[in-house]
């Protein structure tokens, strides 16, 4: 591709971050507090902010509620847009209230049922208000053990729920249905799969989509197969990008693997589907700081998409036919290994911003200055947050 043409896209790309990714996080055995990590959601806006303003591509953040909770979802909103960037995806909170014991949606108890469905709807509520075009579902529905409940009846409760959920959207307005084949249930989840997902999103309708999350696929899945055929049949609506070594890390985007990030970008370069698949980061940081990880995350996912959009497709497409199994191979692995910073130095000249953001946080003294502003949130042990 030629190199203007390739600059322009980067310069299009957008990426979203969580703003649950800045806060305190840990694991069930510790929560290491960071010094200065934001501890309100406006501390969470205002390091989406400074993420923004150092890497140019995060002009939005996503929210989790109840987490992100206030009281004036308008004073949130103009808060967000003084310091350059728009709230997001809403995300339902549905795993974090002592009622959801045996799921939200799924629940066999039908008041509980009631209250997830009455959740999603003021998150509906939210997204209008804030300006969010998202509404983006991760079910923590599922069970521990075989006998625990009939697998049928879930099934029929979670798409009676999401078909009345979807029946509350408003025109514009798309349903994201994330899916994880495990954890917190251990022996089911009611959405364990892209196929699931699916079929789900198609009984829906076309405001609904489905979510990749990176991480939430058993060891050794071809997840850019996935997204690919997601694409030829229309549902792929985003992605919740972070890293994992064994189970649902969550740890920096392309950090373990670029290789697969890379394959990712690629099979989106290749479909040009960019501008309707929302990109998003879904992170936690439990031994390192927050901003810088996220900063890393965002030039790794600039990093592959450059190295994509490098492909040399036409003489791809030749090699495929000729069956060159191994020229095929080699012309992937060629655009992969080539050193594309200078690229991206150029491009993040060209919009005025620094040439490294990591490098740029780190000798700015922003940590500092946030530890020093915030302090060191004591925070509740991970074992009472669980
Ligand atoms: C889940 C899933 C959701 C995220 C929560 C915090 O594993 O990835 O997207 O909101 O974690
Ligand atoms: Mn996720
Ligand atoms: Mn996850």
């Amino acid at each position: 591709m030629d190199e203007q043409v390739a600059l322009e896209k980067l310069e299009a790309l957008r990426i979203e971050t969580p703003s649950w990714g800045y806060g305190n996080s840990g694991t069930r055995f510790h929560v290491y507090p960071w010094p200065g990590a934001a501890r309100t959601v406006w501390e969470r806006l205002d390091d989406a902010a400074l993420v923004h303003r150092l890497t140019g591509c995060c002009p939005s953040v996503a929210l989790h509620i109840p987490w992100d909770r206030v009281d004036d979802w308008e004073a949130l909103r103009r808060y967000a847009e003084e310091r350059g960037i728009q709230i997001g995806a809403i995300n339902p909170n549905l795993f974090g209230d002592d009622a959801y014991r045996l799921g939200s949606i799924s629940n066999p108890d039908r008041r509980v049922r009631e209250r997830a469905l009455d959740h999603c709807c003021e998150c509906i509520g939210v997204a209008q208000t804030v300006g969010s075009s998202i509404v983006s579902l991760w079910l923590a529905d599922g069970t521990n053990y075989p006998g625990q409940d009939d697998l049928r009846g879930r099934y029929a409760r979670l798409t009676a729920g999401l078909e009345e959920l979807y029946g509350s959207l408003p025109a514009g307005m798309r349903l994201l249905v994330e899916y994880k084949f495990f954890e917190p249930g251990f022996y089911s989840t009611d959405l364990p799969d892209w196929g699931t997902a699916a079929l789900v999103c198609r009984r829906l309708g076309p405001q609904a989509q489905v979510l990749v999350d990176t991480g939430h696929h058993p060891q050794g899945t071809n997840v850019e197969q996935i997204v690919a055929l997601l694409l030829a049949e229309e549902l792929l609506g985003g992605f919740h990008f972070n890293n994992r070594k064994y189970a649902d890390d969550d740890l920096i985007v392309g950090s373990i693997d670029p290789f697969e990030l890379f394959r990712i970008m690629r099979e989106i370069a290749l479909a040009n589907a960019e501008s309707s698949v929302a990109f998003m980061i879904d992170q936690s940081h439990n031994v390192e700081g927050k901003i810088d990880a996220m900063i890393q995350s965002v030039m790794n996912i600039q990093t592959a998409y450059a190295k994509a959009l490098l492909v040399d497709e036409p003489r791809l497409a030749e090699a495929q036919l000729a069956g060159d199994v191994l020229g095929a191979h080699r012309i992937l692995v060629d655009a992969f290994e080539t050193d594309v910073r200078p690229l991206l130095a150029r491009l993040r000249a060209s919009l005025g911003i620094p040439e490294d953001p990591v490098a740029a946080f780190r000798d700015g003294g922003y940590g500092d200055t946030l530890a020093r502003e915030r302090g060191t949130a004591s925070v509740e042990s991970a074992y009472e947050q669980l």
